[in-house]
């Protein structure tokens, strides 16, 4: 735990900076490979779906010639298109090449393992329930790897619990990256005892990110009034540091940047939690904490807890090598 003390003699507030928290391998991938694409290939660069869910990130990327796009039809024919880190289904990687579009997959290498997973499961026969939130690009793309029918979503412990398989003997499954830990495993043991035979991967497929950062919000919660946590309403990691801090007992709320602070419900706070999603940059998380430094007429102690070591990096795809 580093920390910064206060001068003496004014009242002091105290904020705890979870440790991991922000860009992961995956999102620092995703972005880098829109920025090199712009400079290989000249703007515009198309992006289908926000490359990460951030707003800032979004803006940013466009400042510097990308367009960004809901469906692959709105992209020109003579320009590049990136997909984006959550993944897209099979169709669409097929339907850029029908087309001859030069495209670039930012799919986050932890989720391409999964739609590897679930190739491989329904090539060895088995129905696969894919645990995860309904809508989420992420579970889109990865339901998308194999034909309708072959998966079925489970959202909540009593998804787990009616589930009716037709074939229960012949079961596996697979998880989107960025769940709740704790809720995952309360829906792998339901799934565990009702179906015995069911294929169970050795390690879940949350990835490193998440499970460190919820980890960290988890070990900050317990000592802070209220735990800001940076992030969109659309990021599914974000969303669940939210929860973690809540389940943990400390009341959470996601900012998107300072100009979003609830002043009102951070009133009275004496510690105050602070966490970022994985796609959120760690310039939002310096502006928070500058805002709350100039908002209060306090000294502000900001002390970092610290609670695992990343080192985890990916490389860019081999189109892009040449100027990385
Ligand atoms: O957490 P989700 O999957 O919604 O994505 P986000 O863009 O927020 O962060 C990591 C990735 C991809
Ligand atoms: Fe990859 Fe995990 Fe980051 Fe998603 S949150 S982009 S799976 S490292």
């Amino acid at each position: 735990m580093t920390s910064t003390a206060p001068a003496s003699g004014r009242a002091s507030l105290r904020i705890l900076l979870a440790n991991p928290r922000g860009f992961c391998a995956g999102v620092d991938r995703a972005i880098k490979i829109v920025e090199l694409a712009i400079k290989k290939f000249g703007a515009p660069v198309y992006v289908r779906h926000e490359i990460v869910h951030n707003r800032y990130v979004v803006e940013s990327l466009e400042a510097q010639g990308a367009v960004f796009v809901d469906e692959l039809d709105e992209v020109p024919e003579d320009v590049p298109v990136v997909f984006s880190a959550h993944g897209v289904p099979k169709a669409v990687p097929a339907e850029a090449e029908r087309r001859e579009m030069i495209y670039l997959d930012a799919t986050c290498p932890l989720v391409s393992k999964v739609h590897r997973e679930v190739e491989r499961h329904q090539g060895a026969g088995r129905h696969i329930l894919m645990i995860g939130h309904a809508g989420h690009p992420e579970v889109i793309g990865t339901m998308g790897q194999v034909p309708k029918g072959s998966m079925t979503l489970i959202e909540t412990v009593e998804d787990a619990e009616t589930i009716d398989p037709t074939d229960p003997e012949h079961l596996s499954f697979v998880t989107q990256t960025t769940l709740s830990v704790d809720d995952t495993a309360d829906i792998v043991a339901t799934l565990e005892r009702r179906f015995p035979s069911m294929i169970t991967p050795k390690k879940e497929d949350i990835c490193y990110a998440t499970t460190n950062r919820q980890s960290a919000v988890k070990a900050i919660a317990e000592d802070c009034d209220r735990v800001i946590v940076i992030g969109a309403p659309n990021s599914s990691n974000s969303r669940r540091l939210v929860e973690v801090s809540e389940k943990a007992g400390c009341p959470a709320r996601l900012a998107q940047r300072a100009s979003c602070l609830d002043w009102d419900w951070l009133e009275g706070a004496r510690t105050i939690g602070i966490t970022a999603g994985a796609s959120a940059p760690e310039v939002l998380v310096e502006e928070v904490i500058e805002a709350i430094r100039s908002h209060y007429d306090a000294d502000v102690a900001v002390e970092v807890v610290t609670t695992a070591e990343e080192n985890v990096t990916f490389k860019v795809p081999p189109i892009l090598k040449d100027i990385a």
